[in-house]
């Protein structure tokens, strides 16, 4: 996906027809990969976030049902949460949370401890949410054994012609096709639960104000799943040294004191966890990060058609980054195993 360009005259009518006509700026807004975001000014000096849905990657129409279930949710309990104030798709309209701001990096413990902290109580709020299951947005979202498929099916087709460069990386997959299984597979027995959980807890996916207090944004995958997924997405992006597409990969690592700060704050908060979940939690931050490297491989190889690319080599780079965070787990494992038991005490 490369950024489309959208006429006033579109924006204006996608506005129109929420309601809104008093606009003096509509401009982009945010790094995230997948929906097209805006940043709307009025004259009455009220801010909305404009959100073109990425219709390609969403079922809109069940994506729609699955937000406005999820935000009148917890409304009701009194959670604050993105404020819906209009949805015509592939359009929606939010509240701009004012006062809040967004990182793409962690430069301190205490935010890694905050955005933990975060995802965990997001989970916890959303563990009683009424019958029937919530739908599953994008299936097998987070099951490696399912991405790694999938990156198969791209390299035989090589499309691009661009397997050749990448027999490196994909051997990097190769040496680790095993362990991908594992929590796949003991979720299909039963050992692992299943819970309503964010499924896509990278640090810019929260919103935090000075005073410590945040809002988690981006509800688009907020479906069934595991807690391992949501805590391995966040030692994915907030134990990183450097920026998902640092192409020095010298400064790219994942930090000890960062990790140990998300799972201070996540145990403090995620009481539900079972004993095997929390057994799994370091394996799950080597397990996410190598699955969101092979999706950034696969997308590579299929010609930049899901992730949102800036440059030619975007996936690749990304890909990079990811595969070196594995590695810095790999290497820290026994050091970020004896945290996780530290704060299972
Ligand atoms: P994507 O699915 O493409 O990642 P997001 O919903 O995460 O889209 O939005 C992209 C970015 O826009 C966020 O990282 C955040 O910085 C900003 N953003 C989203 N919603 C709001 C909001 N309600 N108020 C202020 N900023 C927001
Ligand atoms: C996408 O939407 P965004 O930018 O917050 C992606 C995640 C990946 C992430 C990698 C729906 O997240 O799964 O982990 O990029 N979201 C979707 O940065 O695929
Ligand atoms: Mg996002």
């Amino acid at each position: 996906m490369s950024n489309r360009v959208y006429s006033k005259e579109e924006l204006d009518a996608a506005l129109a027809s929420m309601g809104i006509t008093d606009q003096t700026d509509v401009s982009r807004y945010g790094s995230g990969h997948i929906n097209d975001t805006f940043k709307v000014e009025t004259k009455r000096g009220v801010r909305y976030i404009l959100q073109r849905v990425n219709t390609d990657i969403f079922d809109p129409v069940l994506l729609k049902n699955n937000i406005m279930r999820v935000t009148t949710f917890l409304k009701e309990k009194g959670i604050k949460s993105l404020e819906v104030v209009g949805y015509e798709n592939p359009w929606r309209l939010y509240a701009f949370l004012e006062g809040y701001t967004s990182v793409d990096l962690v430069t301190n413990p205490r935010e890694a401890e905050l955005v933990a902290g975060a995802f965990a109580k997001f989970q916890n709020d959303l563990a009683d949410i009424p019958p029937p299951r919530l739908d599953d947005i994008i299936a097998k979202f987070h099951n490696t054994v399912y991405r790694i498929r999938l990156l198969d099916e791209a390299a035989a087709a090589d499309v691009k012609g661009r397997k050749a460069n990448v027999a490196k990386e994909l051997a990097f997959v190769d040496a680790r096709r095993e362990e991908a299984a594992k929590i796949v597979t003991m979720m299909e027995k039963g050992e692992i639960p299943e819970r309503i959980t964010h499924n896509d807890t990278k640090i810019n996916n929260v919103m935090l104000a000075p005073d410590g207090s945040n809002v988690v944004i981006d509800l688009d995958t907020t479906m069934p799943g595991s807690a391992l997924y949501d805590f391995g997405d966040m030692v994915r992006t907030s134990t990183a040294a450097a920026a998902e597409d640092e192409k020095d990969l010298s400064k790219v690592y994942s930090k000890k004191e960062y990790f140990e700060a998300l799972v201070k704050g996540y145990l403090a908060q995620a009481k539900f966890l079972t004993e095997t979940e929390k057994s799994l939690l370091a394996f799950s931050g080597r397990l996410i990060t190598l699955t969101i490297g092979i999706r950034f491989l696969t997308d590579y190889l299929a010609g930049d058609t899901y992730f949102r690319t800036a440059y030619e080599d975007h996936n690749l780079v990304r890909c990079h980054t990811q595969f070196k965070m594995v590695e810095s787990m790999e290497e820290q494992a026994a050091e970020y195993e004896e945290i996780v038991r530290k704060y299972s005490k």
